[in-house]
């Protein structure tokens, strides 16, 4: 079989309903090259034709197939290859009647081709530059009408019925693989749904999870605040037990010491006021008595100077006065203290504890017994009247944590805290997780979340490759050494492909392909972070078909797979004569 580029170019189009309507086309006599869906461009009741992109456009019918181009479209020459250089990669042969004003390269063919009927295989259309050439182009027209003027001498048998039989066979084959692998992607694209209504379950039990967590923390806080300030108040009170040892049993030893202290030294004071008193009147006596009795006749300067000095003294008013009710006040102050006098300590040592629990007590549920807009006021003002009373050592200050630290309720109610509060955090990550994920882009309809992680090895020149699924590629020298990391997923394009479909189908062939973009992975020496560009085309199972790094470190690799099989933007399959294949979706 003769193979040529521009003839596996050329466009194969295998309908079995053309089939039909060929049967039918042949009875009414078609002219030659033209296709069952064209005949009726070619009906004539006038002996004239219309061009058909042109149709004001009429030549003689006489015209038609005489190897001269007469339409810009190349309508009126479907049998010939006349009219081929009016497609701009064709090769120039002109065929043009004689004062013509057709411009080649410039016009669009108003045909595929000439169509060869192909009795016993599939019709197709052959490249107009192909008819009367000179070579059989069996892969096309097997029947051998593209040859049909015998240019140099050649004559193409009608091959058709070994072609279409082996054909056949290998059509068969590969509608059945098409279909496994149909039913294949059937099965993906259940999982994927599957897999996305799982995940939304979980988001939805998530959320409760989450809410279940917040209350749990809130009563494990209420319940962490009352354990502390029950032990709290039951440190103060295990403080304030036996003889002095607490908190308040110190201040009030302290108390009734200095009290005794103040009360000695008042005494002692008192005691020498008294004494000065005393000895002050004695000697208010002595002066008196000398102004009584002295001889003011006796020239004696001093007396009469200490004499004078007496009489001013004792008119000058004292403001040194000491009442009998402040004497008496005094007595009753230095009196012992005790049930009848002064302070009765052992009234407070017998009552402290009880005392500071239920001061305590108090004060830390006064708020509740007022209106709510009292509330934030006295919150201020008991912070400062509980910070004077922490200062004098009657209530334990929160800020010590050491004794609470000790207690093993404490130390319980905080762990639950902290259990709830890390349970509540790892919900809250795992629900985040699954809600990206749940919007994160699994390709066409999801499918590729069946996928997801699931790898897939091949062999390709020095090293083994693999690729998985929405994670990462990878690349491994067959010699030894490391794995070398070609990307991670990013993101879904498309791309149209242009390949010629090898006889195993394995490849892209033609059409808008899915792709696959693995990028940021290990950096390349003098290059950039390698990346893989994974074109996928439509294959029974999961497989590397070639691997290619088309600048250094930027890699592209063909892989088959299930999930894009009859993907809406995908063109190959009608490339491979398998139209029916939406129809079954
Ligand atoms: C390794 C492989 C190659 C790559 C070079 C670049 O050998 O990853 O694919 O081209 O590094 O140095």
């Amino acid at each position: 079989m003769l193979l040529r580029p521009e003839v596996l170019g050329a466009l194969l189009y295998a309908v079995s309903s053309v089939e039909a309507a060929d049967a039918k086309s042949a009875e009414s006599g078609r002219p030659r090259g033209v296709g069952p869906e064209f005949a009726k461009f070619y009906k004539t009741s006038d002996n004239f034709f219309s061009c058909i992109s042109n149709p004001s456009q009429r030549i003689p019918f006489s015209q038609v197939n005489d190897d001269y181009c007469d339409c810009p479209d190349g309508s009126d020459e479907p049998g010939t290859a006349a009219c081929s250089y009016l497609t701009p990669y064709s090769y120039p042969q002109p065929h043009l009647r004689p004062g013509s004003n057709l411009t080649p390269e410039n016009e669009t063919l108003a045909l595929p081709g000439f169509y060869c009927k192909n009795k016993g295989h599939v019709p197709a259309y052959i490249r107009f530059e192909n008819v009367n050439d000179g070579v059989c182009d069996y892969d096309v027209c097997c029947d051998g009408s593209d040859e049909y003027a015998g240019v140099g001498g050649v004559k193409c048998e009608d091959r058709c019925a070994a072609i279409g039989k082996e054909w056949k066979k290998q059509e068969e084959v590969r509608q059945k693989a098409q279909q496994r692998a149909l039913k294949k992607r059937k099965e993906l694209q259940f999982e994927a749904d599957r897999r996305r209504t799982e995940l939304k379950d979980k988001i939805e039990a998530g959320k409760i999870r989450v809410q279940g967590f917040e209350r749990r923390i809130v009563e494990a806080e209420e319940n962490l605040k009352e354990v502390e300030r029950r032990e709290k108040l039951r440190l103060v009170k295990s403080d304030a037990q036996g003889k002095g040892r607490g908190r308040l049993g110190v201040l009030l030893n302290l108390a009734k010491d200095r009290t005794a202290e103040l009360r000695g030294a008042l005494m002692k004071v008192k005691k020498q006021r008294e004494d000065m008193v005393a000895r002050v009147s004695e000697l208010e006596a002595l002066l008196s008595e000398l102004k009584e009795t002295y001889n003011p006749n006796f020239n004696d300067a001093g007396v009469k100077k200490a004499v004078q000095g007496w009489e001013d003294y004792a008119a000058r008013e004292s403001t040194d006065t000491w009442t009998d009710a402040e004497d008496r006040d005094l007595t009753e102050i230095a009196k012992e203290d005790g049930s009848e006098s002064g302070v009765n300590w052992a009234e407070f040592e017998g009552s402290e504890s009880e005392q500071a629990a239920s001061d305590a007590a108090a004060i830390y549920s006064l708020t509740s017994y007022l209106p709510g807009p009292l509330q934030n006021w006295l919150g201020s003002t008991m912070s400062s009247l509980r910070q004077i009373l922490i200062d004098n050592g009657v209530l334990p200050d929160n800020t010590i944590h050491a004794n609470l630290d000790d207690s093993a309720a404490v130390k319980e109610a905080r762990k639950s805290r902290d259990d709830s509060q890390r349970d509540l955090t790892d919900a809250q990550n795992e629900l985040k997780h699954a809600e990206e994920d749940l919007t994160k882009d699994y390709g066409p309809n999801g499918i590729f979340r069946a996928l997801k992680d699931q790898c897939t090895e091949g062999d390709f020149g020095e090293y083994k490759y693999s690729l998985c699924f929405m994670q990462k590629t990878t690349q491994q020298p067959k010699k030894g050494g490391g794995q070398t990391n070609m990307g991670s997923f990013t993101s879904f394009e498309t791309e149209f492909t242009d390949d010629d479909l090898p006889s195993g189908g394995k490849g892209l062939g033609r059409g808008e392909r899915v792709v696959m973009k693995y990028e940021n992975g290990q950096h390349c020496w003098n290059g950039p972070a390698r990346s893989t560009r994974v074109i996928l085309a439509c294959s029974e199972n999961e497989e590397i078909w070639r691997v290619s790094e088309s600048e250094k470190c930027v890699y592209r690799m063909e892989v088959g797979t299930a999930a894009v099989c009859g993907w809406e933007g995908s063109a190959r399959e009608a490339e491979k004569g398998q139209a029916s294949v939406k129809d079954e979706l």
